[in-house]
């Protein structure tokens, strides 16, 4: 293309490139969902409906992004995660954060009317914003992920308790505010159970613990010995006895290939289930070792 002496307005633009060897997470919430989610009537607090059409959403974008390794969602939120060797746009966080944000609402949109067949989607349409955050080791990537899951528990239980006392209790939101005003985790579980024999730890999975996206290469719990892949590097560490700085070797480029299609195909698994812990982690080494 020939040079125009407009070209110069290039050099306006930023460069936005995210640090090298860094986990990148994307988390994106939906824009006045309080308002939306009253004009839609959702239920309160939660509605599977609701939430499947996150998953379901979110499930779109971890297809068409293979180089996401993770999925987390609660209430109008998911955080992706980019494995700390990716290289998509060159990193760019602008760039990335976009794709994501549009993809993801591209789907939310067009899947809505499978997931509330009766209720016509009328403007101001759903919309989403998101941010690139980056976490330097592991441990930070993983205390984030307990962050967001602790984050959802503390919220249930707190809405669970809430719209019992309102909708069984008959008590207005301001009496039901008033009433859990400073109250434990054990007191809520109590006001549940002996006034509305509702057992906490009977409530659905999906609003205790969120919902965990992840590529499932049906590595049952001896991952070891079942692995696809069974040169695949442990699941990288930063503890001090083990700093993981090294660049990884990088892979050629027919094997770099066929691990995007490997990764292309994979089913997208969808679970609630605990992250805080050890056990997810370490049943499912490819997410985080990047080696599927
Ligand atoms: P924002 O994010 O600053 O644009 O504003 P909001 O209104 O999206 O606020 P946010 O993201 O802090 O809170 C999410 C809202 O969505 C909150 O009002 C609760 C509502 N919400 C999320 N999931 C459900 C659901 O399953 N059922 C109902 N009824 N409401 C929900
Ligand atoms: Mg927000
Ligand atoms: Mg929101
Ligand atoms: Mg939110
Ligand atoms: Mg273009």
């Amino acid at each position: 293309m020939a040079n125009s002496k407009y070209e110069y307005v290039r050099n306006f633009e930023q460069p936005d490139v995210l640090l090298p060897n860094t986990w990148i997470v994307v988390r994106i919430d939906g824009r006045g969902f309080h308002k939306l989610t009253a004009k839609y009537s959702f239920e309160k607090p939660n509605d599977r409906r609701a939430l499947d059409l996150m998953n379901a959403a979110a499930a779109g974008v971890m297809k068409e992004l293979p180089d996401l390794v993770m999925g987390y969602g609660i209430s109008d939120e998911f955080s992706f995660i980019f494995h700390k060797d990716c290289t998509l746009f060159e990193r760019r966080a602008s760039k990335l954060t976009t794709t994501i944000v549009s993809t993801f609402t591209s789907h939310y949109v067009f899947m809505w009317p499978t997931y509330f067949p009766s209720v016509l989607l009328t403007p101001p349409l759903p919309s989403f914003d998101g941010r690139a955050v980056l976490y330097p080791s592991v441990t930070n990537l993983r205390d984030y992920m307990s962050w967001r899951q602790v984050d959802c528990h503390i919220n249930n239980l707190y809405n669970t308790t809430f719209w019992a006392l309102v909708q069984q209790g008959g008590l207005d939101a301001k009496a039901a505010e008033k009433e859990l005003t400073g109250t434990l985790s054990s007191h809520k579980n109590e006001i549940l159970f002996s006034r509305f024999k509702i057992n906490y730890n009977n409530e659905p999975e999906m609003f205790k613990k969120g919902s965990v996206l992840f590529r499932d290469f049906e590595i049952s719990s001896s991952a070891e010995t079942t692995a696809p892949n069974p040169t695949s590097a442990p699941v990288p560490s930063d503890s001090a006895t083990s700093p993981d700085i090294a660049p990884p070797a990088p892979l050629s480029k027919t094997a770099a290939e066929k691990d995007r299609k490997r990764r292309l195909k994979a089913r997208i698994a969808i679970e609630h289930i605990d992250i805080i812990r050890d056990e997810f982690w370490d049943q499912r080494p490819w997410i985080l070792s990047g080696k599927a």
